[in-house]
């Protein structure tokens, strides 16, 4: 591979419409950190772009829902999403935003000079428009089904479920967004980026010169260009957004996906300032996107198109889209609040950014969709981070502290165990590295933990605290080398776990590590004081999963009560039919659980006539006595059926609510036991 001399790392921008949630964290924000923070570490020039993606129809719905301008919506969510970043230790050079004045100008200046290189087409189509609305629908104002897949909830840019990048007018049955009418076509005149015309350059590229991209990069950017590119439009009629520099453009702004991708150059400019360029168009520089895979179109293929047409721009180099993370088996959605929340998360687990970033890792979901479970991530934290690395750092840290005062003793005579242990470091180490290298970071973070691994296992074969009594000169090396484990494991978590590797670095006063330490065991020299050692890491108690899983099934429910309806309606019956059922209302006189039964209640109900015993499964919504004394309506006539031994004579009216929960029914005033329901 070729040497390059600086790499400039881009993050997705997320839509300024609403917080980040741990899918946006595990897909690009934390993996594009651990490589920004290894290419440092490794010495090399890197620029870490992020911002928040402003424009676009996601940001207007927003608006429209909450009453707002457009312009609240993004700030709001601007600053919460750039301080959540930050409490995390996304280690951007800069976090800019697509409503600066710096990417108007820059997004602005990109379309013009396409533009005057006549590099797209203009054209008049039919649009769908919205009459009660006034206003044409693009992108997420109209939803339809996905002519490729079948899915009833595709947006007018783009299928959600099929990944398949779309046109407004492709969509079956569409509906608008805002009133949910039918549209209608309207004639109106649009530029388009002629994708067709970078169709072979995009294939040689990519196809023939990026074979080594994730295979789920290229099978995606294969099977798009295997179905013939197609010209795409790249303005809108829309309020929001960068107005089209152009004459006679009224009411026309750039495309979000347009304009978007260009933020990565604005946020570099307002970075460096007059340097950007060499970051953008020296060939010695290397550019990453990190990206979720329903972006990967807009960045292999669109976007660098975009650059060719300019014709002065590095092409990325890599583009390492991850698949999707799902939270409790389900799929994460913003609509039914079904996410954890960077913001709530570092609020309701203050100080474990670093839990949240090793789990996230350890369980990425870089070659398929993975699952976020409280429970895996009880396990992770417990078993590994508090069990193995923490437990090794402390243990070193203990023992120094012990038998030396906290001063690192010298090293003597390595034997053949300390040999295998160093060994085995580099060998661990060698991985480590290429995994980093290679985008491979749920690999990166076993290698790291097995540091820590080696660490214990060496503890507990050399038995420092025995061996003190008989060969203290032994112990000596053993706790020098310990120490130097600890150094290592400082370097290898910094990308990972930055906030640990920070408290090893102070516990071991080790300053300027570097990547090319790593593997080695001169990092710590002997009389050096450590100070007394810090907690790495607290265990994640149950009480801290229950809560959190509880507030899951709040959602849960409360997403159950929003989308409740009702069943439809049987098919008519007559009187007669109807007259058959004999329903009555009755008293409890008596209610109790049925022995060895976890579903039945057994009542016994006044009737009028005397008393009946009724049994019924609803053990699990009520608690017997708050039935007693209760006016219920019931089945008087139906046959009588024998459950768990007990004869039950008749049926307890109840009804299921959304939330599914029952409650049973009777009748809304007083009313004789023994009157019938009719
Ligand atoms: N805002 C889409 C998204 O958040 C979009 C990314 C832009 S990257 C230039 O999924
Ligand atoms: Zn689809």
């Amino acid at each position: 591979m070729k040497d390059f001399k600086r790499t400039l790392i881009t993050s997705a921008l997320p839509y300024a419409n609403g917080p980040v949630h741990i899918g946006h964290l595990a897909g690009v924000y934390v993996p594009a950190d651990i490589y920004a923070r290894y290419l440092r570490l490794r010495g090399r020039d890197v620029l870490f772009i992020g911002g928040s993606d402003e424009h676009g129809v996601p940001i207007t719905i927003k608006a429209k829902a909450e009453g707002v301008t457009p312009q609240d919506i993004v700030d709001r969510y601007h600053n919460i999403i750039k301080d959540s970043f930050e409490e995390l230790g996304i280690s951007f050079d800069v976090y800019g935003r697509t409503t600066s004045a710096t990417h108007r100008r820059v997004a602005s200046d990109f379309f013009r000079r396409l533009y005057d290189k006549g590099e797209f087409i203009e054209k008049t189509t039919e649009q769908l428009y919205d009459e009660e609305a006034g206003q044409f629908l693009a992108d997420r104002y109209v939803v339809g089904t996905c002519p490729h897949c079948g899915n009833e909830n595709a947006y007018g840019d783009q299928c959600e479920a099929c990944g398949t990048s779309l046109n407004a007018t492709d969509l079956i049955n569409p509906r608008s967004a805002i009133t949910g009418n039918t549209p209608v076509l309207r004639p109106t005149s649009h530029w388009y980026l002629p994708l067709d015309k970078w169709e072979p350059a995009l294939r040689q590229w990519i196809l023939e010169e990026h074979k080594e991209w994730r295979p789920n990069v290229y099978g995606q950017c294969k099977s798009w260009l295997d179905l013939g590119l197609q010209p795409r439009a790249v303005s809108r009629d829309l309020n929001w957004g960068i107005p089209v520099p152009v004459e006679g453009a009224d009411g026309k702004v750039l495309y979000v996906w347009f304009d978007a991708p260009i933020g990565y150059i604005s946020n570099t400019i307002d970075c460096v300032g007059d340097d950007w360029e060499k970051w953008w168009k020296d060939s010695d520089t290397r550019m990453i996107h990190f990206i979720g895979k329903d972006n990967i179109v807009f960045h292999c293929i669109v976007f660098p198109a975009m650059l060719m047409a300019d014709g002065s721009y590095n092409l990325p180099d890599n583009v390492p889209a991850n698949e999707f993370l799902n939270l409790e088996d389900d799929k994460i959605s913003t609509s039914r609040n079904w996410a954890v929340w960077l913001h709530e998360y570092l609020r309701e687990l203050p100080n474990r950014q670093d839990e949240l970033r090793y789990v996230l890792t350890a369980n990425a979901p870089e070659t398929r969709d993975n699952n976020f479970t409280w429970a895996d991530f009880q396990s992770r934290v417990n078993s590994e981070l508090v069990a193995i690395l923490g437990n090794f750092i402390n243990r070193v840290a203990v023992l120094l502290h012990k038998f030396y005062d906290g001063t690192v003793p010298p090293a003597g005579q390595l034997t053949e165990q300390d040999l295998r242990i160093k060994e085995e470091v580099e060998e661990t180490v060698a991985v480590l590295s290429e995994n980093l290298e290679n985008f491979k970071f749920r690999d990166a973070s076993k290698e790291a933990m097995n540091i820590a691994r080696i660490g214990n296992k060496y503890l507990a074969d050399s038995e420092p605290w025995k061996v003190i009594k008989t060969d203290p000169k032994r112990v000596e090396t053993i706790m020098n080398l310990c120490t130097q484990l600890c150094a290592n494991l400082a370097i290898a978590f910094e990308p990972i776990t930055p906030f640990a590797a920070e408290k090893i670095r102070k516990t071991f006063r080790l300053s300027d590590l570097t990547w090319d330490k790593l593997g080695k065991f001169d990092l710590v020299p002997a009389g050096t004081e450590i100070e007394q050692p810090q907690l790495l890491f607290e265990k994640i108690d149950d009480s801290i999963v229950e809560e959190q899983v509880n507030k899951l099934l709040r959602t849960k429910k409360e997403n159950a009560i929003k989308n409740w309806q009702p069943k439809p309606v049987k098919p008519a019956v007559d009187f007669e039919t109807f007259e058959k059922l004999d329903i009555r209302v009755g008293k409890v006189l008596e209610c109790k659980k049925v022995k060895k039964s976890k579903k039945l209640l057994q009542f016994l109900i006044e009737d009028g006539m005397g008393t009946r015993t009724i049994l019924s499964g609803i053990a699990a919504y009520y608690a017997p006595e708050d039935l007693i004394g209760k006016e219920i309506c019931f089945i008087a006539n139906f046959e009588p059926r024998k459950m768990m031994g007990i004869e039950s004579n008749g049926m307890i009216l109840s009804a299921v609510n959304a939330d599914d929960t029952l409650t049973v029914i009777g009748p809304a005033g007083p009313v004789q036991p023994g009157a019938a329901v009719g």
